[in-house]
């Protein structure tokens, strides 16, 4: 058997050859004064690519969705968002822990969107009594709804809402360029309606670490201060944005790669039959357990070396990524499918 097919998360990517060597060849300068050369590169080009006016480049997804919210609101606001999201259930409570925000979570629809009535209803009328509601989050692609991919109309018809009661709306666009690849729309086009939008080089681009907030200008300055709070800011840094400028550079459309072997993956399980995988649009897989323990399968998968994660009581996770080639995917099933045949579980 070869090395273990590692499918727990896109963010175990390691980097290419041709990414080492750009790290290797890094203009550097210290990044708190402003002088790095390749980090002030690559937040021109994540501006750019957003649609936004700046940007700022941040240690991972979890910096930068929090370094957003602190920076949208004030203390005793409150924040929308969906209960699937990984702001409400993977950042270790952090909006309200640092940012001081209450977060009201609203059920996410299993495409990942938010009921439109649901959001109206959930904006409080100002009232001497109550937190004011003021900011809304969004997640594009969205993890735990199976790396589903937004339709643009949805972003546009959520912001609109909020906007309207004067609200300003975070993309959580950690995986926004498999949604790029996925809708056939520039990530600037998804991000249009939403004030700020974060995105990750670290999972399906496939740098080793860092992801970037963008948004307008002054909002950019001052979130600038609160990654400095956090102890974000960070010095020769152009040794990792130089991964990311690459990443961006070769390593955008090959996500379709992704999305197409998650789709065989997960057609391979349908055909096993204890498991009942979502129709991927992107490079995640989730699949429920009909028979047997998840704690189970997931030790069999190991031992017969297909690394997947739990992903729900009866739900495990597996994602497609730049190490994973469509016959890493082929030798996944035969391994997957000995396992299931033996029926451990
Ligand atoms: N997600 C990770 C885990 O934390 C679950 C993964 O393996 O998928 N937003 C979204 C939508 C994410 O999926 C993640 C990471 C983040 C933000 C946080 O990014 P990091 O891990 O860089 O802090």
């Amino acid at each position: 058997m070869t090395g273990a097919i590692d499918l727990r998360s896109d963010t175990v990517s390691k980097p290419t050859e041709g990414m080492r060597r750009a790290i290797a060849a890094a203009e550097v300068g210290d990044d708190v004064f402003g002088d790095d050369p390749t980090v002030n590169r690559l937040e021109e080009m994540a501006a750019s690519l957003s649609g936004k006016e700046a940007a700022l480049f941040v240690a991972s997804g979890t910096m930068a969705n929090l370094v957003a919210v602190m920076t949208h609101v004030r203390p005793g606001d409150e924040i929308l968002l969906g209960d699937q999201s990984h702001i409400f259930n993977y950042e270790v409570a952090g909006t309200a822990r640092v940012a001081l925000a209450q977060a009201h979570a609203l059920s996410n629809l299993p495409d990942g969107g938010l009921d439109p009535a649901e959001v109206r209803a959930a904006i409080r009328p100002p009232n001497l009594h109550t937190p004011r509601t003021s900011l809304l989050c969004i997640e594009n692609t969205h993890n735990r709804c199976g790396g589903a991919a937004i339709p643009v109309g949805h972003i546009d018809e959520l912001a609109a809402i909020a906007h309207g009661e004067g609200l300003r709306v975070h993309l959580d666009g950690a995986r926004l360029f498999n949604a790029q690849v996925a809708l056939g729309i520039p990530a600037a086009r998804i991000a249009r309606e939403c004030d700020t939008v974060s995105f990750c080089f670290s999972k399906g681009l496939g740098c080793p670490v860092g992801s970037v907030l963008c948004g307008p200008a002054g909002f950019i300055a001052e979130a600038r201060r609160n990654r400095k709070l956090l102890g974000g800011g960070m010095r020769q840094a152009g040794i990792l944005a130089a991964a990311a400028v690459y990443a961006l550079e070769n390593n955008v459309e090959r996500l379709a790669e992704d999305h197409a072997n998650a789709r065989r993956l997960a057609k391979g399980l349908r055909g096993l039959g204890p498991f009942a995988p979502n129709e991927p649009e992107t490079n995640i897989v989730v699949a429920d357990v009909l028979e047997g323990s998840l704690e189970g399968w997931l030790r069999a998968f190991r031992d017969a070396g297909v690394l997947a994660v739990a992903f729900g009581p009866r739900r495990l996770r597996m994602v497609t990524h730049i190490n994973i080639g469509a016959g890493d995917i082929e030798e996944a099933l035969r391994r997957v499918e000995r396992v299931a045949a033996a029926s451990p579980a």
